[in-house]
């Protein structure tokens, strides 16, 4: 092994909370694989830190009315507070937006320009004139030249999928103000991929075999289509300013700047001594992530640290694949996901049940799948029937015959059974981390609580104890040896489970567990009272968690754009407004403006005129009859020269249709609203 280990974990986007897809893919096999690294008293760091700049941020921060520093705070904090939590072991947790980050970034920058790495381009790109400023894709809607979907962004349709260029949109809009954006060239800097692209093939091509396949056949496949320039800054006001005298208003390109996070982190959590992590050739870097990042972290930031110089390259990428959530893909924007600062609030002291069940189900080679009833049985039948029930057994036995009371030192098993399963476990388990095979490994571990289950149930000490009370201490002094060791190997997947049993054995807590220890009891210990180390999930508590999940889901696409609140008006204010079930006798279009209709309204005593804008959603001959609601003391007046006496109120769907207020039932026309 190497003389030391810079552990990565994906610097989530400060847009949302964390979810148990996040935690599987990615931040669970990073913190099981550097809490082992500790174990064996490897020189080790784990950074991560938030990722906090790009375009979904900014539109998260317009859509509240907020500015994105304010949307990044939020979502840190809550992220930073949910991993702790649950017990994720970061060295030093980070974030993008910190002027330290902002330096690095930018230093990193300037270097590669200096050295002339960088190619100046000029491209056209969209440009809104009342907003003043270009538009990043996903700030130009329009309509999908595919299949027709009027939401569609600049970046892709997501109505049928299909990814898009800005220019592809029809009648593209500018999110900013709802003008047609115009075109205007900008220059932009860009990375040649294909200047690295031999370094890069034989960079990973030395990883076959040793990479996982998911991974190093993602990487043949990007190398194989031949590498092109990509433009590595962006026209947007958030994000690190592009350090150049002609570039105001340009940011770098957020996949050039987060990478980097990695390295600002590092140098936070130890000042002058980061370097010796990034650049040793006795170091090595592992970066944990969802497969959605492979081509980031494998190519693209590789291609940096080699045209800048001095830094290592990534040792291994062990990506994931994806988590599904009771049958469907997990989507943030539906929310249809299992949040986990919400877990850690709904469930609280069952951090390693979710660990446990997130490793065994991990999509380590392929997509998977959780369901709230699967976490359930696993919980019961393996962590507290099993596991739990193992340790209790013993521990109330101990206590009903001996008082807890450890009459000789105990060192070695007296059953050489013990001592072949505790070795194999021990070996098992290291070689199944090392390679990255968490789900296996975890399997190894539960082995040794199986097998001390079985040897309970075959020797029967309860039994043995009648006759023979010596010996059933002997089996149970073996018991206590094997739940020891137990604690040791259970500590990198389940720590909070690891000091609990620490603490039922008397046995000193400690945040790593050297994994060369062997275990003994001193003559004369006592033993506390027992407790259980695991309670059962029950249908109550799953049921509710099925209930929330459905109940909070939604079916739309797009997120709503909330207006802000406005402020409170008197009860004498609203009465004032005279409000009314009108029903539309005749309709017609108005000259010479598409986008209105002229109405006649029947509100009971009289039959009024009405100019509405309705003319793009509603032909003329399918409003007539309907029932409406109409503000009717709205002052008169004349629009496009025919009288208005009053407004019909409408509301928008989401894709941006006009929809009548109705009354539920058919109400005599005229009547109040109140
Ligand atoms: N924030 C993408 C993600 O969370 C991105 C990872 C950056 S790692 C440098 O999926
Ligand atoms: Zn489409």
């Amino acid at each position: 092994m190497s003389k030391r280990t810079l552990v990565t974990a994906a610097l989530p986007y400060a847009n949302g909370p964390i979810h148990i897809g996040h935690i599987a893919g990615c931040y669970l096999p990073a913190d099981i694989y550097t809490r082992f690294l500790r174990c064996k008293d490897e020189d080790v760091k784990f950074v991560c830190g938030s990722d906090e700049h790009g375009v979904p941020i900014t539109i998260k921060a317009r859509n509240e009315s907020i500015t994105p520093q304010q949307v990044v705070d939020r979502y840190h904090s809550m992220m930073d507070n949910a991993f702790k939590g649950l017990g994720i072991s970061f060295d030093v947790y980070s974030r993008t937006s910190s002027e330290e980050h902002h330096r690095t970034a930018s230093d990193f920058f300037q270097t590669l320009y200096d050295k002339g790495v960088f190619e100046e381009r000029e491209t056209e790109q969209y440009f809104d004139e009342e907003a003043k400023q270009f538009l990043a894709d996903r700030y130009i809607i329009g309509t999908c030249p595919k299949c027709g979907h009027d939401g569609a962004y600049g970046d892709q349709c997501e109505s049928c999928g299909a990814s898009l260029n800005p220019t592809d949109l029809i009648n593209p809009v500018s999110k900013l103000s709802g003008n047609k954006p115009v075109m205007r060239s900008t220059k932009n800097w860009f990375l040649p991929l294909q200047d690295y692209q031999q370094r890069l093939e034989s960079f990973i091509g030395e990883k076959k075999g040793y990479w996982k396949s998911n991974v190093f056949g993602q990487c043949m496949s990007w190398l194989s289509q031949g590498l092109q320039s990509r433009a590595m800054t962006r026209d947007l006001n958030w994000g690190v300013p592009v350090p150049l005298k002609d570039a105001e208003g340009k940011v770098l390109y957020v996949w050039f700047d987060a990478p980097i996070g990695y390295i600002t982190a590092t140098k936070q959590l130890l000042a002058n001594e980061w370097e010796s992590y990034w650049k040793d050739s006795d170091s090595q870097i592992v970066h944990f992530i969802g497969k959605d990042n492979i081509v980031f972290h494998c190519i693209i930031f590789p291609a940096m640290l080699m045209a800048h110089g001095g830094y290592n390259l990534p040792h291994n990428v062990p990506a994931n694949e994806f988590l599904n959530l009771e049958g469907q893909k997990i989507s943030t924007s539906r929310n249809w996901a299992v949040w986990l600062h919400e877990y850690l609030e709904d469930l609280p002291n069952r951090q390693d049940e979710l660990r446990y069940v997130l490793t065994s189900i991990a999509p380590e080679t392929g997509d998977s799948e959780f369901t709230w009833s699967d976490y359930q049985a696993r919980v019961n039948n393996e962590l507290v029937a099993i596991f739990g029930n193992f340790v209790n057994r013993v521990l109330v036995l101990y206590q009903k015959y001996y008082d807890g009371v450890i009459d000789t030192e105990v060192t070695d098993f007296a059953d050489e059974r013990h001592a072949y399963v505790v070795e194999q476990a021990t070996r098992n388990i290291e070689s199944a981390i090392l390679n990255h095979r968490y789900k296996q490994a975890l399997t190894a571990t539960m082995e040794v609580a199986r097998h001390g289950n079985r040897y309970l149930t075959e020797t029967e000490p309860w039994k043995v104890f009648k006759t023979d009370p010596n010996t059933a201490r002997v089996i149970l002094n073996d018991c206590l040896l094997l739940m020891g060791y137990l604690r040791k190997f259970v500590q990198p997947f389940m720590p909070h489970t690891s000091s609990r049993l620490s603490a039922l054995l008397g046995l000193p807590l400690q945040n790593v567990i050297p994994w060369t220890e062997t275990i003994s009891f001193s003559k004369g210990m006592v033993l506390p009272k027992p407790s259980l180390l695991f309670s059962k999930v029950e249908d109550e508590q799953v049921s509710a968690q099925l209930e929330k999940l459905t109940s909070v889901a939604a079916d739309v696409i797009n997120e709503p754009e909330y207006e802000p609140e406005k402020d409170a008006v008197s009860f004498d204010d609203f009465t004032r407004m005279d409000l009314r079930v009108g029903e539309i006798i005749s309709a017609e279009k108005v000259k010479k403006a598409d986008k209105l209709l002229h109405l006649k309204v029947d509100v009971g005593f009289k039959t009024i005129s009405l100019v509405s804008g309705i003319a793009e959603h509603h032909k003329p001959e399918e409003v007539v009859g309907k029932q409406v609601m109409v503000l009717l003391n709205l002052e008169p007046r004349k629009i496009r020269g025919v009288l208005s006496q009053g407004m019909i109120l409408m509301t928008e769907s989401a894709d941006g249709r006009l929809v009548f207020m109705t009354p539920y039932e058919k109400v005599e026309p005229g009547v109040s609203i109140r």
